[in-house]
């Protein structure tokens, strides 16, 4: 099997030290986008699990949504769940606060720990797919396993896109 980079590695080792024998896969074809990701792997976007990085507007505090990949984040539902609004958050923040790229970033293995929420229709799948620390690598699992592997907190916090 080929050797993964340090950053899916990273991913890899956050997994192990969870339960969890979920096995990261680098692949040739980029992932960095949802799109991207699908036609990579050969799955529906919907059963991409977006991570989108945000930055609570009064307490500076990175906060995680894990989406669909056809939804976008209800910010409005996220700032009610929060107590604060979930701001924009820039590469630089991403990548201070996750440790991994934007395109990259997965939903555990973070240098700080981040509060979480996940987009309860991810739930409706038997299978999908994660980012795994860069833009060419990912994971798969089932939903049910990334409430346990994430503790986030299954929400309406993403609404279908267009
Ligand atoms: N690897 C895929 C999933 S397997 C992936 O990471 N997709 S993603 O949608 O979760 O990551 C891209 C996300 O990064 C976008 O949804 C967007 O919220 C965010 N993003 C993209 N460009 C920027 C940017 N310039 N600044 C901040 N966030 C960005």
């Amino acid at each position: 099997m080929p050797s993964l980079s340090t950053s899916a590695q990273k991913v890899q080792a956050a997994l192990a030290a969870r339960g969890f024998s979920f096995e990261v896969q680098e692949l040739n074809q980029s992932t960095r986008t949802a799109a991207e990701a699908a036609a990579a792997i050969g799955c529906d976007v919907a059963q991409i699990a977006k991570s989108i990085l945000f930055r609570g507007e009064s307490s500076g505090r990175a906060v995680l949504v894990i989406a669909s990949g056809t939804n976008r984040v209800d910010e409005k539902a996220v700032a009610e769940l929060l107590g604060e609004k979930p701001g924009k958050a820039d590469a630089n923040f991403v990548r201070q606060q996750t440790g991994f790229v934007i395109g990259g970033v997965p939903p555990v293995g973070h240098d700080n720990p981040i509060a979480t929420f996940i987009d309860e229709d991810i739930l409706a799948f038997d299978t999908i797919w994660a980012a795994a620390g860069t833009p060419f690598a990912v994971f798969r699992l089932d939903p049910k396993s990334l409430a346990t592997l994430t503790g986030g907190q299954v929400a309406r916090v993403a609404l279908p896109s267009g």
